[in-house]
C-alpha cells in the first residue's frame, strides 16, 4: 500500500502532493513502482494537527481519486469522515481506512454497513491533539489487542460484515517507539484474530530514532523497509509504505525466505 498524502502538513512527504496533478503523477509512480493499492488522504494525523473540514478534505483527495481509479489504480481512501468516505467510494475507491477505527465518525459504521467496501479498523484512542497523552498501558501487547478485537465486536455487531474487515496496530497513535516496538514484535496476536493486517511503519519517529532523529525522511526508507519484511514475515496482509520499490525488494526476501522454508 504507497502512502499518498495530499496534505500541507503530513510529517513525512506533507506539501509535496497538494496539487491534484503532482499527487496524480505521484500516485501513478507508486503503482508503477509495484504498489497494489495507492492510499489516499487529505488530512494530516500527525502528533498535534489539526483537523481539516471535510468539505476541504474532500477537495483535496476526490479529484486524485478519480482520476488514479480511472487510469487503473486500485485506491483506498484515508479518512476519519463518513462523508469523505462516500464520496470518496463513488469516485472510485474500493477500500476506506480510517485510523480511528469508525470511531471519530459517529456515521462512519452506517456509512460502512451502506457502501459494503473493506475498512481498515486502526487501534486509536483519541484525536493527534490528546493521542500522546494516551499513551499509558501496562501492558501495550494485550491492551492494544484487546481494544481492537472489542472495536472489531461493536462493528459486527452493529452490522458490518466480518469479511470487509481488516485490522491495523496503529502504530504511533496513542503508543510511544517501545509500545510500538512490543506491538511490532506480538504481531501475531493480530494475525490471531483471523483478519487481514495492515502495518504502517512507514518513516514514522520510531524508526528515524533507530538511524537519526535528525536524519531525512528519505534516511527512514530504509529500516521502514525491514520492518515491512519481517512484518510480512509474520503474516501482516498488507505494509503501507512511503517507498514502494524499496518495500518491493525487502518483501521479495521475506517471500523467497517463506518459499525456502515451505
Ligand atoms: N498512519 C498514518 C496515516 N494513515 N493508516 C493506517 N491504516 N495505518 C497507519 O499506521 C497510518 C495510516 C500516518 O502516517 P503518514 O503521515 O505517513 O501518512
Amino acid at each position: 500500500m504507497g502512502v499518498l498524502n495530499v496534505t500541507s502538513d503530513s510529517f513525512s512527504d506533507g506539501g509535496r502532493w497538494l496539487r491534484t496533478e503532482a499527487a496524480t503523477a505521484h500516485g501513478l509512480e507508486l503503482a508503477a513502482a509495484g504498489a497494489d493499492i495507492v492510499d489516499v488522504g487529505g488530512e494530516s494525523t500527525r502528533p498535534g494537527a489539526h483537523r481539516v473540514a471535510p468539505a476541504e478534505e474532500q477537495s483535496r483527495v476526490l479529484p486524485v481519486i478519480r482520476s488514479l481509479s480511472e487510469q487503473g489504480v486500485a485506491v483506498s481512501v484515508d479518512t476519519m469522515n463518513a462523508s469523505t468516505a462516500r464520496l470518496s467510494v463513488e469516485a472510485g475507491a474500493i477500500i476506506v481506512n480510517d485510523v480511528s477505527g469508525a470511531l471519530a465518525d459517529p456515521d462512519m459504521t452506517s456509512t460502512m454497513i451502506a457502501l459494503d467496501v473493506p475498512l481498515v479498523v486502526s487501534h486509536w484512542r483519541g484525536h493527534s491533539d490528546v493521542m500522546n497523552s494516551r499513551a499509558t498501558y501496562d501492558n501495550v501487547v494485550s491492551e492494544v489487542a484487546h481494544e481492537l478485537e472489542y472495536r472489531v465486536a461493536e462493528l459486527i455487531v452493529r452490522g458490518v460484515a466480518p469479511s470487509k474487515i481488516l485490522v491495523d496496530p496503529g502504530l504511533g497513535f496513542a503508543k510511544n517507539s517501545e509500545h510500538n516496538w512490543q506491538v511490532l514484535g506480538h504481531l501475531d496476536r493480530l494475525v490471531a484474530f483471523g483478519l487481514p493486517v495492515v502495518v504502517g511503519a512507514s518513516r514514522k519517529r520510531f524508526v528515524g530514532e533507530l538511524v537519526d532523529e535528525l536524519a531525512s525522511m528519505d534516511a527512514r526508507d530504509f529500516p521502514s523497509a525491514v520492518i515491512a519484511a519481517l512484518a510480512a514475515q509474520h503474516g501482516a496482509w498488507a505494509v503501507r509504505v512511503h517507498d514502494v520499490a524499496l518495500t518491493k525488494s525487502a518483501l521479495a526476501v521475506a517471500e523467497a525466505w517463506k518459499r525456502g522454508a515451505e
